[in-house]
């Protein structure tokens, strides 16, 4: 669930700062600790090595995304930790600060957190660190206590209400319907349509705690977000992790030949620190689109496709010492039909992607990864069906897919299946009804599938619902 509406993180440290500014003259009872230093980086006086404040009056929804404009949709706590010699504490890491919450008033409750919330990240360079509580539902009054590096800062109040108003974690039609409403959502005063009306959009989406996002995201491409699909500066929807983490390989329609916006597989780096821009990694001819990016597991090369036809290895320069383009040569399938949605099993030797048949529909194959004779791994005996997004399991005997059918009419149903990697007999994971608002949703295709098997962790999207099972 994409916070959309919520404040932009570079606002919060100038709002929290102005809370804070308001807590150092409102502070004189506060818990102090260590010296005064007698200033602090917002002015005035300083009233110990730690400064803290939160901005109340929250208006919410259990999905963490905004309700009402001007009042914040996530309780955000921030702090400046100083030394005794009132130079910024840099570096201090989350565990050493955090919070409890106690709802204090009305049926007020907190999402999926522990007994304490800890910091989003470790403090900066001007010993500011924040807490993030992304998820209420219910409404009422929390107490929030501040511990920094083991020592009690006092605690705060705040008030927050949200647009799932029964607490039951799932803001729905039972929210809404009542009227009066049992929550003056907007603080006008009143408990009206008004306040119904901020429900609705909530209650028609069923948001509910399990699409909150937890942890503090940090942008690491600057794609165009409101663009059409496909246009010139939009991500294509797939990547795809380095081994070590540090890299990740992305498609981008970054090119404008004459045949139109062409997707480029490009790497970016994980870490801001290294850097933000994307380097490119393919040139594909005009016309032509690489997308589908799969890092090998030992780091050597990325394999990719294009076209719907090709699956294509280059090696990474200073991990391999061919860093030419090749094409896989594949037999035992049908030359230029859909081939898509490679992916690398754990031991680096054999590829699984699906393709075209020749009755229509698509069927999961593998190849070995330098080419050769292509395995079909779904029989052709189903009739025309669509197996699509293989993925490996950790231990790479099994190969998990999703698969499309058309059983009445127009309306799919999808279903998941796990078969052994060489072949075999299909079990039944996961039977879906088809999403029809997936189109509304900018990565719904690839969040329909998703896979971690073993322990076996799936994540589906039903309609703008979305979980693991
Ligand atoms: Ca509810
Ligand atoms: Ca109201």
């Amino acid at each position: 669930m994409l916070a959309r509406g919520c404040p932009d993180p570079s606002r919060i440290h100038l709002k929290a700062s102005v809370v804070l500014l308001a807590s150092l003259m409102l502070l004189s009872i506060a818990a102090r600790s260590h010296a005064d230093c007698g200033m602090s980086p917002l002015g005035g006086v300083q009233e110990g090595n730690v400064v803290w404040g939160l901005k109340d009056s929250l208006s919410a929804c259990p999905a963490g995304d905004s309700v009402l404009a001007g009042h914040p949709c996530r309780l955000r706590i921030a702090l400046y930790y100083f030394d005794s010699n009132c130079n910024p504490k840099v570096g201090v890491p989350p565990e050493s600060i955090w919070v409890t919450i106690q709802s204090t008033t009305g049926n007020l409750k907190v999402n999926d957190e522990g007994a304490k919330v800890f910091a989003d990240d470790s403090t900066d360079g001007a010993g500011l660190a924040r807490i993030t509580v992304p998820s209420f539902s219910g409404f009422g009054s929390v107490t929030v206590r501040l511990t920094v590096s083991g020592a009690g800062q006092g605690n705060k109040t705040a008030s927050v209400r949200t647009a799932d108003f029964d607490a039951s974690g799932r803001v729905t039609l039972d929210d809404y319907l009542p009227s009066p409403p049992a929550c003056d959502l907007n603080y006008d005063g009143s408990k009206d349509n008004n306040d119904r009306s901020l429900v609705l959009p909530h209650a028609v989406g069923l948001h509910w705690h399990r699409n909150a996002l937890f942890g503090t995201p940090v942008r690491r491409t600057m794609a165009c977000s409101y663009c059409p699909p496909r246009s010139l500066g939009t991500l294509g929807g797939d990547y795809s992790w380095s081994p070590n983490g540090r890299m990740f390989a992305l498609s981008i329609f970054d090119t404008n030949y004459v045949g139109g916006n062409d997707c480029t597989i490009n790497l970016v780096p994980a870490d801001p620190s290294v850097g933000n821009l994307p380097a490119r990694f393919t040139n594909p001819p005009a016309g032509f689109h690489d997308y589908s990016p799969a890092w090998s597991p030992v780091g050597d090369r990325i394999y990719w496709e294009r076209q719907d036809s090709d699956i294509i290895y280059k090696g990474i320069w200073g991990q391999s010492t061919d860093t030419t383009t090749h094409t896989l040569s594949i037999s035992g399938i049908l030359a230029n039909n859909t081939l898509e949605d490679t992916a690398i099993s754990p031991d680096g030797n054999t590829i699984a992607f699906h393709n075209q048949v020749a009755n229509g529909g698509f069927r999961i194959f593998t190849v070995p990864v330098s080419g050769g004779q292509a395995t079909r791994i779904t029989p052709d005996t189903a009739g025309i069906v669509y197996d699509q997004f293989p993925r490996w399991s950790p231990d790479g005997t099994t190969i998990v897919f999703y698969r499309q059918t058309y059983p009445s009419g127009n309306t799919p149903v999808a279903v998941v299946y796990k078969v052994p990697a060489s072949g075999g007999t299909l079990i039944i994971l996961v039977t879906r009804q088809y999403c029809p608002c997936r189109n509304t949703r900018p990565t719904g295709q690839e969040s329909r599938f998703a896979a971690i098997l073993q322990g076996i962790r799936l994540r589906t999207c039903s309609c703008g619902q979305c979980g693991a099972i």
